[in-house]
């Protein structure tokens, strides 16, 4: 059974108790449910951007239906920003639909990218529950209809074809590491182990280092030689060490490669591979160089395209890296900031104080997250996404109490959420806008600008949509696309 069929029972299974209305938001795993919920003009559909708002308009629109309204989610954070309003429907006797998407049941406890504990999640507040995969029920008839109701829904992964075949082989010699998230203590021994594998590194900026010149002669870049090498000689790739968080980069997790895993946290972040408890002992059985000459090229080749396309997103992080001083701390937003900046940064000022809230790749929070973060005598410098920082427009609040710090918050003002504008169709999951951050920077007694200048300000860039579109275009023809 397809995702699209267990999308059109459950609707089915909605509209057969009475419900009309939806409130949808948007992410890759509840993709499924808004092309259903499209196909039947005759049921109202809103959509929002901010899950736990979501929540409490639809427990409005129950109590001014005085019948049942479904809210809807992705996984992760977004399934929890929904407690509030269920609380709140729980002890006014309201019945809400909570239906949160999920990830397939067998990468529960792995730590998979916004693969969270959801069942029971609201159990003390709700009276009928269930937990759905593909083939299974959907009825709700047991629902009395007098306090909340959650419905969790697995969901393959609607974009990627999962790899079944799992690799166990445990041995290898001819890897690609794959470094994410290090505690900073860590960082010396890991680059230790690394220069002396002299294996070629996907180094990302969590790592504390990507642009560690050490590692510069090992870098690689490119996920079109990445995946070619997975598949054929050369260097033929076949193994994949992953060290410190989980990776944001997708890649690693689609190749029918064994993947061995060396982290301080206890998640695989995929069903298959292993978790070392030591840094494995492994010598090279080819060298790498013919394929670390030819990263070098693809480098120039994509430090070209950014030149082409100079008011693109991937060109205006790049910038960014140039201007923000090395020694500054860096949060980067989930959605797109935190992919461009591992793509597009600058390898020659180093970086090392980078941080992401990686833990369930949530948009929730992140500017508060931020804020906790900033640390004096440095400036501080938060990358995020428009919507992202629609979710957190609160967390301002503190900034009087943080009167001595050197603080920006940049917002790449796209219009929307412009990650699924390349890999989904309906234009609705991006909810789209034509909103200006100006305002809000005068609300909270910001400096506004369009570029980075001294003082606590909230900068907002408008990249050039069209020169953002053809980078992609062109950068998908050149490279694969970045995940
Ligand atoms: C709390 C939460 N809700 C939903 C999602 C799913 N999601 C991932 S990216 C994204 C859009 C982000 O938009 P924006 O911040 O404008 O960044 P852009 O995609 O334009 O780079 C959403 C809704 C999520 N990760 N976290």
């Amino acid at each position: 059974m397809s995702h699209s069929l267990l999308a059109k029972r459950l609707v089915d299974a909605w509209e057969e108790i009475g419900i009309q209305e939806f409130v949808f938001c948007s992410g890759a795993r509840s993709y499924p449910l808004l092309v259903e919920l499209k196909k039947r003009a005759h049921l109202r559909l809103f959509t929002y951007p901010e899950e736990r708002s979501a929540a409490f308009f639809a427990l409005g629109r129950s109590r001014l239906q005085k019948q049942p309204v479904c809210v809807i989610t992705t996984s992760g954070t977004a399934a929890g920003e929904l407690l509030p309003a269920c609380m709140e429907a729980y002890y006014s006797g309201i019945a809400l639909l909570l239906v949160t998407c999920d990830r397939p049941r067998r990468l529960r406890g792995t730590g998979a990218p916004q693969c969270a504990e959801q069942v029971g999640l609201f159990q003390s507040y709700v009276e009928f529950e269930s937990d759905i995969s593909e083939g299974e029920g959907c009825s709700l008839e047991s629902w009395r209809q007098t306090f909340p109701a959650h419905q969790n829904v697995c969901f393959e992964d609607p974009l990627r074809a999962e790899v079944k075949d799992y690799p166990t082989q445990s041995q290898f010699s001819s890897p690609l590491v794959i470094v994410s998230r290090l505690e900073r203590d860590q960082r010396a021994y890991i680059l230790k182990y690394l220069v002396d594998l002299g294996a070629p590194c996907y180094l990302e900026a969590t790592s504390g280092l990507r642009e560690h010149p050490s590692l510069a002669h090992l870098r690689v870049y490119s996920e079109k030689e990445i995946l070619e090498r997975a598949s054929e000689n050369g260097y033929p790739i076949d193994g994949i060490l992953r060290i410190g968080g989980v990776p944001t980069h997708s890649l690693w997790r689609g190749l029918s490669l064994p993947v061995r895993s060396y982290s301080s946290l206890p998640f695989k972040g995929i069903e298959h591979g292993e978790m070392l408890t030591e840094l494995p002992a492994l010598s090279l059985s080819i060298s790498p160089e013919k394929w670390l000459k030819t990263e070098v090229l693809e480098r120039l080749r994509f430090l070209d395209l950014l030149k082409t396309y100079p008011d693109s997103e991937p060109a205006f992080v790049h910038h960014l890296s140039k201007e923000i001083p090395g020694n500054s701390f860096v949060y980067l937003g989930n959605s797109q900031p935190i992919r461009q900046w591992d793509l597009a940064a600058t390898h020659d000022t180093p970086h090392p104080n980078i941080a992401a809230s990686r833990g369930l790749n949530g948009i929730d929070g992140q500017i508060s997250t931020f804020l906790g973060m900033c640390r004096p005598d440095v400036l501080n410098v938060a990358i995020i996404g428009d919507l992202t920082a629609l979710y957190d427009l609160a967390a301002f609040w503190v900034m009087p109490q943080l009167e001595s710090l050197d603080i920006a918050v940049i917002v790449i003002n796209n219009g929307g959420g412009k990650i699924f504008s390349r890999i989904f169709a309906e234009k609705e999951l991006q909810n789209c806008h034509r909103l200006r951050y100006s305002s809000i920077a005068e609300f909270w007694g910001l400096s506004h600008s369009h570029q980075l200048t001294a003082g606590r300000q909230l900068i907002e860039f408008l990249p050039d949509v069209k020169q953002t579109e053809a980078f992609w275009d062109q950068y998908k023809s050149m490279h694969c696309m970045a995940s």
